[in-house]
C-alpha cells in the first residue's frame, strides 16, 4: 500500500495556508498508518482508493475547521501536555439531569467555574434511540443532537461558552456499537449489503456459539449473551451490551472511515474530547475473550493519527475498564501513540475496596502495577461515575473471587454504613458490580447523627483526596461536590427499573446546592473541605499529572502514605480507629509544623508539604 496519492488527495482539499504544516504532520505519521492498515486490512487493492478518498473529506473537515478551533489547535500544539497540569479539573454529567438541555449547562457554567472545572464531561447528547437507549449509549445519528436537548446552534453555543470559560468539552464517541434503529442498522436490515458489512451478522447459532464459550457478559441478566437473533436481518446480530447495541465490524475499513469522519465533524463543532466508548470491544478473535486484542489497539491508534493530522488540538479518552495491567497500553507504545487519557478504572475500584476491608492491600498492588506515564499522557482519576462499580477488573490483586464478592456484599446488603445496590450477576458464583451515588456508598446516606455523617464526609474525602493527588486529571462526577444521595425513582419508570445503574443517575439538587455555603449543612461542610483540596491541588506543581509517585512502606495496613516528590506527602487513614502514625518510621523525613507522630482520626487524610 502507498499514502502518496492519499497525502496528494489531502492536501488537494485544503486551502494553501494549512497545507504545508498538514503535510508535515501526515508525513510524521505516515509510516505507521502504513504498517497499521496493512496489518488491519491486508493487501486488499481497493484500500488504496478507499483511504485516498477518506483522507481528501479529512482534509475537508480541516480546511472547513472554525477559526478559534484552529487558533486552539495551534495553542495545544505549543503546549501538547497542557492537560496534564494540576489545575486541570473535570466533571461529568448527564445532560437532562445537570441542565435540562445544552442550553441549560450553559447555566451551570458558573457553578463549574467555582469548582475550578477546566474540562466537561457531558454523557451522550446525540440522537439516540426511540425508546429505550442506555442513556444514550445507543447513537442513532452522529451528527444529529438529541431533540429533547436541543440543536446544532445550541451545541454550538454551549461549546463556545465552555470554550470562553476556559472550560474543555468531552463528548463520548460511542464506538463499539450503533443503536438498531441507526440508519445503517435500518440499511443492513433492509438487504443493503455493503451495509450488512458494517456489523457481524451469522445465519445461524453455530459461529456466535464457539464464540460465547470465551467470551464475558456485561449484562448477564438485563441483556443475557454476546449475541442477538433478529428477523429483519434473518441472522445472528453481534450485541454485547443490550440486543438494541449492534457492535461495529471494524474488519470493515469502511466503519472504521465513518467513525472517524464523524468524530472530526463533531470536533469542528467544538468537542475538545472524545471519550472513546467501549474501546476495549473494538475487535472480535474466536478463542479470546473479544477484549484489548492488538488490532483495537491498531485501530485506535490509525485514529489518534488521523485526528491528530487534522485536528490537532483534540484529545481522545479510552474507556477501557479493564485489569490494571491492560490499561497502560491505551496510551500507546513508544512513538506509536494512541490516547491522551485512560481511566484508572482498577485505582477508582480499589479505593471503594481499601474502604470496605479497611486495608489499603488492593490498593497498593494497584499503584505498584501502575508504570510511569509516557510523555503527554495523563490518568483519568475518579471516585464514582455513571456506571457501576465493577469488582471484577481487581481480580489480579485480589487472587480469589470470594474476597471481591465479600466487598461486593459489603456495599449492597445493608450491613454495613454503605447503602448500595447490586448490579447484574451471571450465577451465585460471580461477583456482583456496585451502584449508588459516592455519598450513598461512604456512609452519608445512612448516617443518623453528626458524628455519622462525619465519618462519612471524611470517607468520600479520603476517595477524592486520593483521586486528586495520585496523578491525573481528576473528574468528579455530578452531584458528588453536594453529597447527592441516591435516587430510586427509576424503579417506577419500566425502562429503567432493570438497570440499577440509574440509582445514581439524579437529577442535580438544587435544595443541596442551596446549602453548600451554608456551615451547619453536611453539604456546605463537604463542598468546603472538598473546595479546599481542589484548591491545594492547584497549587502544588507536585500533583501535575506526570509529576514522580512513590508508595511510601507503612507498617499498619490501613495507612497509605502516597508521596509525590519531596515535597509533597498524602497520609490516609482507611479504618475507623484512629491512627499513629510515625513520619520517623515512613523515613519520610521532617515537615515543617509536624512533629514526628502525626494523629490521622478514623478515615481522616492529611496533606503535607514542604
Ligand atoms: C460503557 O460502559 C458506558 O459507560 C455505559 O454506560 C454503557 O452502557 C456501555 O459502555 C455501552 O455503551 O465496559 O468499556 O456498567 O462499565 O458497560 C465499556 C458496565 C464498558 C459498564 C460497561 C462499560
Amino acid at each position: 500500500m502507498t499514502l502518496s496519492n492519499a497525502h496528494a488527495r489531502m492536501l488537494s482539499a485544503l486551502p494553501e495556508r494549512l497545507r504545508a504544516a498538514a503535510s508535515q504532520r501526515f508525513s510524521e505519521r505516515e509510516e505507521a498508518l502504513r504498517e497499521h492498515l496493512a496489518a488491519l486490512y491486508g493487501a486488499d487493492p481497493a484500500l488504496d482508493a478507499w483511504f485516498s478518498t477518506l483522507m481528501e473529506t479529512i482534509g475537508r473537515l480541516h480546511g472547513q475547521r472554525p477559526a478559534a478551533l484552529h487558533a486552539l489547535d495551534a495553542a495545544r500544539s505549543a503546549e501538547p501536555g497542557w492537560f496534564t497540569r494540576q489545575s486541570m479539573l473535570g466533571y461529568s454529567a448527564y445532560v437532562p439531569q445537570f441542565g435540562g438541555t445544552l442550553r441549560g449547562v450553559i447555566g451551570r457554567i458558573e457553578h463549574l467555574r467555582e469548582l475550578g472545572v477546566t474540562y466537561l464531561h457531558l454523557l451522550p447528547f446525540l440522537r439516540p434511540r426511540a425508546g429505550e437507549n442506555d442513556g444514550g449509549f445507543a447513537v442513532a445519528s452522529f451528527d444529529e443532537v438529541d431533540p429533547a436537548l436541543g440543536s446544532t446552534d445550541d451545541l454550538l453555543a454551549l461549546t463556545a461558552a465552555l470554550r470562553e470559560a476556559g472550560i474543555s468539552l468531552c463528548s463520548d464517541l460511542v464506538l463499539n456499537h450503533v443503536a438498531d434503529d441507526h440508519p445503517w442498522a435500518l440499511g443492513a436490515a433492509a438487504g443493503d449489503p455493503a451495509l450488512r458489512q458494517f456489523f457481524h451478522i451469522f445465519p445461524d447459532q453455530s459461529v456466535p456459539e464457539r464464540y460465547e464459550q470465551v467470551l464475558g457478559q456485561v449484562f448477564p441478566q438485563a441483556a443475557p449473551g454476546n449475541f442477538t437473533y433478529v428477523d429483519a436481518v434473518q441472522g445472528w446480530v453481534w450485541t454485547t451490551f443490550y440486543p438494541f447495541q449492534w457492535d461495529l465490524n471494524y474488519a470493515n475499513p469502511a466503519v472504521l472511515g465513518e467513525m472517524v469522519l464523524a468524530l472530526l465533524r463533531l470536533a469542528n463543532r467544538g468537542v475538545e474530547v472524545f471519550r472513546l466508548d467501549s474501546t476495549a470491544f473494538l475487535w472480535k478473535r474466536e478463542g479470546s475473550s473479544c477484549m484489548n486484542q492488538p488490532e483495537a489497539h491498531q485501530l485506535l491508534q490509525v485514529i489518534r493519527a488521523l485526528v491528530d493530522i487534522a485536528a490537532p488540538g483534540v484529545l481522545l479518552k479510552a474507556e477501557a475498564i479493564v485489569p490494571t495491567r491492560a490499561l497502560p497500553a491505551y496510551f500507546g507504545s513508544g512513538a506509536q501513540r494512541e490516547c491522551h487519557l485512560a481511566y484508572h478504572s482498577t485505582l477508582m475500584t480499589a479505593g471503594w475496596a481499601a474502604l470496605a476491608e479497611q486495608d489499603t492491600a488492593l490498593l497498593q498492588a494497584v499503584i505498584d502495577a501502575t508504570p510511569a506515564l509516557p510523555p503527554e499522557a495523563s490518568w483519568l482519576t475518579y471516585v464514582r461515575c455513571h456506571d457501576d462499580i465493577g469488582w471484577n477488573v481487581l481480580r489480579a490483586e485480589a487472587g480469589d473471587d470470594a474476597r471481591l464478592a465479600s466487598i461486593a456484599r459489603f456495599y449492597a446488603d445493608g450491613d454495613s454504613f454503605a447503602a448500595g445496590v447490586a448490579f447484574q450477576t451471571s450465577g451465585t458464583r460471580a461477583v456482583h458490580g456496585t451502584n449508588g451515588s459516592a455519598a450513598a456508598l461512604a456512609g452519608i446516606e445512612t448516617a443518623i447523627n453528626a458524628e455519622q455523617r462525619e465519618l462519612g464526609v471524611r470517607r468520600l474525602l479520603l476517595l477524592y483526596a486520593l483521586a486528586l493527588s495520585f496523578g491525573g486529571l481528576p473528574v468528579l462526577y455530578m452531584g458528588d461536590e453536594l453529597g447527592m444521595q441516591n435516587d430510586h425513582t427509576y424503579l417506577l419508570d419500566a425502562s429503567r427499573a432493570h438497570d440499577t445503574r440509574w440509582v445514581q443517575r439524579a437529577p442535580f439538587d438544587e435544595r443541596l446546592f442551596a446549602e453548600r455555603a451554608d456551615a451547619s449543612a453536611v453539604t456546605g461542610e463537604l463542598y468546603r473541605r472538598l473546595g479546599e483540596l481542589i484548591a491545594a491541588r492547584r497549587r502544588l506543581p507536585a500533583l501535575a499529572a506526570d509529576a514522580p509517585r512513590s508508595v511510601l512502606a507503612a507498617a499498619d495496613p490501613a495507612l497509605l502514605a502516597l508521596a509525590r516528590g519531596e515535597r509533597f506527602l498524602s497520609l490516609s487513614n482507611f479504618s475507623g480507629l484512629p491512627l499513629v502514625v510515625s513520619l520517623a518510621a515512613l523515613q519520610a523525613g521532617a515537615w515543617p509544623g509536624y512533629a514526628d507522630q502525626v494523629v490521622l482520626q478514623p478515615w481522616a487524610m492529611l496533606w503535607l508539604e514542604r
